[in-house]
């Protein structure tokens, strides 16, 4: 029988860069009062479960502990982030056989549990391993999702933020499609607190807005590139993205993010996992927020949606 759903136990699977910078952001969030770590290598969960506990005397108070996976059954939300990262060099598609492999030895321990929480994917390439938890789990498509574009899009917010001397919280603006080389910049909706974008970038004195969108961009799109070049790896963003999702399930808030999400008939794609702007709450992927995006951009969505069909295509799931 399927475990009762404490509303205030996280699990992380997976306790390298990302995990532990992920329960030591969630650590401080007061939003769990239970946290269980896995991995497979046990002395190391163990250890950022102690390192992270020494800071709670300054923090929430809260249960945290190295586990297993029957730790996970009445976890609210899984977090999973195990697998390897990308080299200095590496695509986030180039993971993809090394940690499919990884999920096809988590998932399965997860799903015969009759897991009844959130499953948050973390691991890249993101979108992909979203659509693999989902068909290795057989768990509805609401409750697995992945990080997918949110921690991209709060790249986009902060570049835009910095250029235009603006809070990046007034920057309402996107990031779209794969977690990876084809995102896309969603600009035909992009405004800063309901004022159309180029009218704000003339107020503050930029004129040459193609040039500007295509550096911002770009610069978005290889952020890890460059992060991973310069410090081995990204884990401080993609923790506090993990936190944001995990506040959006847990307090039910519905904010709309874009998160992987399982899309089949939408935008005229089928059967793939992408970021495209869903409510988040308490149930997961509460509903789809249809957005009216230009011809470039539904092209450019439909090439991303491609380059990922053709990944899971060559799987063995
Ligand atoms: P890391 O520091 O090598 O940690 C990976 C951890 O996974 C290690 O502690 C491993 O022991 C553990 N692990 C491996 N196999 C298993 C298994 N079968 N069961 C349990 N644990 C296992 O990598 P890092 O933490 O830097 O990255 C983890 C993943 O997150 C990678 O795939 C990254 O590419 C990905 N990222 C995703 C981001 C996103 O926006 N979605 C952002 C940053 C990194």
């Amino acid at each position: 029988m399927a475990a009762i759903i404490n509303p205030r136990k996280v699990a992380i699977v997976g306790c390298g860069f990302v995990g532990s910078a992920s329960a030591f952001a969630l650590m401080q969030s007061g939003l769990f009062s239970e946290m269980v770590l896995i991995d497979v290598d046990h002395d190391r969960a163990e250890g950022e479960a102690l390192d992270i506990a020494h800071g709670m005397a300054f923090g929430s108070p809260m249960n945290i502990y190295a586990g297993d996976y029957s730790d996970i059954d009445d976890a609210a939300i899984t977090v999973i982030t195990a697998g390897a990262n990308q080299a200095p060099g590496e695509t986030r598609l180039d993971l993809v056989n090394k940690n499919v492999a990884i999920f096809k030895s988590i998932i399965p321990q997860i799903a015969e549990r009759d897991y009844q929480g959130i499953l948050l994917v973390v691991s890249n390439p993101v979108d992909i391993l979203t659509y693999v938890a989902l068909k290795l789990s057989g768990m509805p498509a609401n409750r697995v999702l992945g990080s997918g574009t949110t921690l991209d899009t709060a790249r986009f917010k902060y570049a835009l933020g910095e250029h235009l001397g603006v809070d990046p919280r007034n920057v309402h603006a996107r990031i779209i499609g794969e977690h990876g080389d084809s995102e896309i910049a969603a600009w035909s909706l992009a405004n800063i607190s309901g004022i159309p974008l180029n009218d704000f970038c003339e107020l503050r004195g930029h004129t040459d807005h193609q040039r500007n969108m295509d550096r911002i961009a770009e610069e978005v799109k290889n952020a890890a590139y460059e992060i991973i070049k310069k410090k081995r790896a990204t884990y401080y963003g993609i923790a506090m993205t993990v936190k944001r999702i995990c506040e959006a399930i847990t307090r039910d808030e519905k904010p709309i993010l874009p998160v992987s999400n399982y899309i089949d008939g939408e935008y005229g794609l089928h059967d793939i996992v992408l970021s495209m702007p869903a409510v988040v709450g308490a149930s997961g992927i509460e509903y789809q927020v249809p957005i009216k995006i230009n011809e470039t951009e539904t092209e450019q969505l439909k090439a991303s949606a491609a380059t990922l069909r053709s990944v899971i295509d060559k799987l063995d799931l």
